[in-house]
């Protein structure tokens, strides 16, 4: 019988039944069809000969039937573009195996078997960065989700935990270190410049966790004493040329351990952490048991190269992949559906740190941003998908905003209804019922009810349900009473037409409009589609502060006065309701005034109440510069998008700049004031110092467009001043986006004087890919060709065509151009690295929420890439999820 065409698997498991798919048809894997591998695998031992074009593996299984399945005459081992070399069933020969598509089915009799196959891969021809790969002389992997499959044949699934022991050995001279999972337990010298390493992990983990490094790589080394006296090695791998650039990670590490102890009551559980940087990647970090393997952008910085931003981004990044190693490795997933379960929380944890770490109200304004700038505008289009989605055909499109950001979100609000002391309690619970466990959400949520007292049948919603809530908000006031009236709709989404309400927390207050002060804010929950709430002590309508710190991730909808919002944003006590106030101010003046709404007087009116608002937040003394620089930055014009039915970039983007401009002239005076002052502050990290610095590049983003060449002049000046890359970057930015002999020698100056140092030479690309200049597009054309450019690097790509793509002025050219090449490039890349290459159908997907002209313009690339054939599973299904 041809297995490959059986309909379904001998091991009776749909999720890995179905024969390899074709790249046209992708098989559809769902959540409703899981069922438990019918094999243990409690042992693997692996054995690598490495080599940058051949590495051999020998892959030793221990398999024992797993009473908890339905059993299975065969073993179903998944490969990705692998041959077995040889199959041996205990101790013997085996010649009864077969292949069905990319993997490989063992006739298995008994209840335990040792397999032992031999596979051979080529990790310099693996530009896919999954399995294997190369990069600049050094071999690395990167497993999840299934990239372990692309090594050796395995059940390549999160719920398979296995002990792991390595043996690995190359050249001494080509790979002088030799790293892996767990604890080095023997190394050695061979013949011929050879030498091994034998590594044991004794924490059983998915294959997904599985890591393995070998190259000439120098270490920063410290060390850290958990809570219970452990004695932990840390090291930070990095060429030799970036050790002095690796201080801050090893900081950020330590802070991160310690307050896992302190908040989460985490403790390490291994004696060593390492950590590696790799220049090709194909995204920020991997949290692989006690062997993290970073993207060199989360790892190296320091102020010569890196901006705040950038220390934020090792900051950040290094804490969540630490705080995997509980929310993640210890409680790991059982099927890729629950991939929120450890992402969407760990997100959480490391929003959570970097709060305490520094400012907590702009970090939560920071996290919003994202929020608002990636996940509404996936939970508005084709690909909206559930936090914890129902089917997939190729799960590495689902590390999605709305797994990770929406998923960190949703338990957010459940901490926000039960506190933090009931929060810990609850975490506790699930940390100490399901160590050792590959868990699901349900198995988080049971945790939460049970630990922290919440009753959360209702909010499981939030698991199941796609789309963004609207709220609909109605403030009536009669007697002493005020009313709050409360509606929500979640809209329909592919493949959910009709939604169930779902509770909503948000903290409210409301301000006496003479005292202009409230009685303390209060949570209301709105569970129903409707609900009023009813306020007493008030002789006048008060003001309304709702949606406070951002408690849910909704749209909130509501008749408000612009003297209502210019008062909340010039004295609600919650920075982060502030911020908003000052937000919807301006996203209401803009969308009237791109709907053509508004009379010249009116315009005016708004600019003139808009420009009052700033020039109050300019002068509010109690303000520190960090919250002050945060509440200057206007809303985004993909976020505008995202706020109107249809949209019509270039109006958007028109008016943007015209209230920008607007407000600039109006200040010009004031801009240059708050440069001049900010100037004067010395550069250190202090939260003072860093404050400093981002005033001073909003106060150039505003100059420059009400007063170009005044803006020129400060901006040369900032960047030939500059003794970091703050100043540096923020001043080539504003140049980039004018024109003049200015512009086109800081960008000279910055290209030689940071020629080899790759990251710093990404910032030179997409400081032009996102420039406001009007001919960015074809700023980016000649980019392309340029020798620096490649497709094989992702940070080089994301950092040339995502900027690109997220600059609407030049995306949305009028021909399309900007369309087709994003398109062009999603062609090109596709067969080199088909993950970052589906990520750039994400703008194209768009279509249906953009005018007409452009609408048919984005469509018809789509149309195009689709009928392209031969493409990866990645982007067949991003495009036909688009298109769809
Ligand atoms: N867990 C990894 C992401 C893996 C992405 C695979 N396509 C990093 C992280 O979220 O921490
Ligand atoms: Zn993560």
């Amino acid at each position: 019988m041809d297995i490959a065409r059986t309909p379904s698997a001998p091991d009776g498991n749909p999720e890995m039944a179905d024969a390899a798919p074709t790249p046209q048809e992708p098989v559809e894997i769902r959540r409703e069809d899981y069922k438990p591998f019918p094999w243990l695998v409690p042992e693997i031992a692996l054995e690598f000969d490495l080599g940058l074009e051949a590495t051999r593996v020998v892959s030793t299984l221990t398999v024992t039937r797993n009473a908890k399945a339905d059993a299975s005459p065969t073993i179903r081992l998944n490969g990705d573009t692998l041959e077995p070399l040889s199959v041996q069933v205990d101790g013997e020969m085996a010649s009864d195996w077969s292949m069905d598509g990319d993997d490989l089915i063992i006739p298995l009799a008994g209840e335990t078997h040792e397999l032992r196959i031999t596979t051979q891969i080529n990790p310099s021809e693996n530009t896919t960065l999954m399995g294997l790969y190369a990069s600049e002389g050094m071999l690395c992997t990167q497993c999840e989700a299934e990239g372990f499959r692309r090594i050796t044949f395995f059940p390549d699934r999160p719920d398979v935990l296995s002990t792991y022991r390595v043996r690995m050995s190359g050249s001494k001279a080509q790979f002088p270190v030799l790293l892996c999972n767990g604890n080095l337990e023997a190394q050695g010298e061979g013949e011929d410049g050879m030498h091994w390493a034998e590594w044991h992990d004794p924490w059983p983990k998915p294959s997904y966790l599985f890591a393995l490094v070998a190259g000439d790589l120098v270490a920063n080394s410290d060390s850290f004493t958990t809570c219970g006296g452990r004695e932990v090695a840390l090291n930070i791998y990095v060429r030799e040329g970036d050790l002095e650039r690796t201080g801050h990670a090893m900081e950020s590490l330590k802070k991160s351990m310690r307050w896992d102890e302190e908040v989460f009551g985490r403790e390490y559980d291994l004696d060593l952490f390492n950590i590696v940087a790799v220049s090709d990647f194909n995204m920020g970090a991997m949290e692989n048991k006690g062997l993290n393997v970073f993207n060199t952008k989360y790892v190296l910085a320091d102020p010569e190269t890196a901006t705040d931003g950038d220390f934020d981004g090792v900051e950040g990044v290094i804490a969540h992949e630490y705080f995997h190693n509980w929310s993640g490795n210890r409680v790991t997933c059982r099927d890729w559906f629950q991939l929120s379960l450890k992402e969407g929380f760990t997100v959480l944890r490391d929003q959570l740190f970097s709060q305490d770490m520094g400012s907590a109200p702009v970090k939560r304004i920071e996290d919003v941003r994202v929020l608002r700038g990636a996940q509404f505008p996936e939970d508005g289009g084709p690909l909206a998908h559930p936090i914890r989605p129902d089917s997939y055909r190729e799960i590495s499109n689902f590390y999605t905003a709305t797994v990770y950001n929406k998923g960190a979100e949703v338990i957010r609000m459940m901490r926000s209804m039960c506190g933090e002391g009931r929060f810990r309690a609850g975490t506790d619970l699930y940390f100490d019922r399901h160590d050792g466990e590959a868990a699901t959400c349900e198995d988080f949520i049971k945790a939460m009810e049970d630990g922290a007292g919440l009753d959360l049948s209702q909010f499981r919603l939030w698991y199941s349900q796609a789309g963004t809530p609207k709220v609909s908000v109605k403030l009536e006031h009669a007697g002493d009473t005020a009313t709050l009236h409360l509606s929500q709709e979640v809209p329909p989404t592919p493949g959910q037409p009709d939604k169930q309400p779902m509770p909503i927390p948000l903290r409210v207050a409301l301000y006496d409009v003479d005292s202009q002060k409230h009685n303390g804010e209060q949570l209301v929950t709105l569970n129903e589609s409707q609900e009023s709430f009813s306020f007493s002590g008030y002789s006048k309508t008060p003001i309304l502060s709702i949606n406070r710190g951002f408690t849910a991730p909704v749209v909130i909808e509501r008749e408000v006065s612009q003297s209502d919002l210019v008062f909340l944003a010039a004295h609600d006590d919650d920075p982060f309701a502030r911020y908003e106030a000052l937000q919807d101010l301006i996203v209401g003046h803009l969308k009237a005034a791109v709907a053509g709404d508004l009379s010249d007087t009116a315009k005016r009116a708004g600019e003139e109440a808009i420009t009052g608002a700033v020039a109050a937040i300019l002068a509010d003394d109690a303000l520190d510069d960090l919250m002050r620089g945060e509440l200057l930055v206007l809303p985004s014009e993909g976020y505008l998008a995202e706020t109107m039915l249809v949209a019509d970039p270039a109006a958007i983007h028109a008016e943007r700049s015209a209230l920008r401009a607007a407000i600039a002239s109006a200040l010009e005076d004031d801009f240059v004031a708050l440069h001049q002052r900010a100037s004067a502050v010395a550069y250190d990290l202090s939260a003072e110092a860093r404050g400093a610095r981002k005033v001073k590049t909003q106060a150039l983003i505003y100059l420059a467009a009400g007063n170009p060449d005044r803006a020129k002049a400060i901006a040369a000046e900032q960047y030939k001043n500059a003794d970091n890359m703050t100043d540096r970057q923020g001043a080539l930015m504003v140049l980039a986006g004018l024109d003049g002999f200015e512009r086109t020698s800081a960008l000279m100056d910055f290209y030689n004087r940071y020629q080899g140092n790759a990251l710093v030479i990404d910032k030179w690309f997409s400081l032009q890919s996102m420039s406001m200049h009007p001919d960015a597009l074809e700023h980016v054309k000649a980019l392309a060709e340029h020798p620096q450019f490649t497709l094989k690097n992702p940070n080089r790509v994301r950092a040339l065509y995502m900027g690109f793509a997220v600059n609407p002025q030049a995306f949305h050219a009028e021909s399309g151009e900007g369309y087709r090449m994003i398109a062009d490039l999603i062609l090109a890349l596709d067969p080199i690295n088909p993950q970052t290459a589906a990520r750039f159908v994400t703008p194209l997907g768009r279509w249906r929420r953009i005018e007409p002209k452009r609408s048919a313009l984005m469509k018809a690339e789509l149309e195009r890439i689709a009928a392209a054939g031969n493409l990866s599973r990645d982007t067949s299904e991003q495009v036909s999820r688009s298109l769809g």
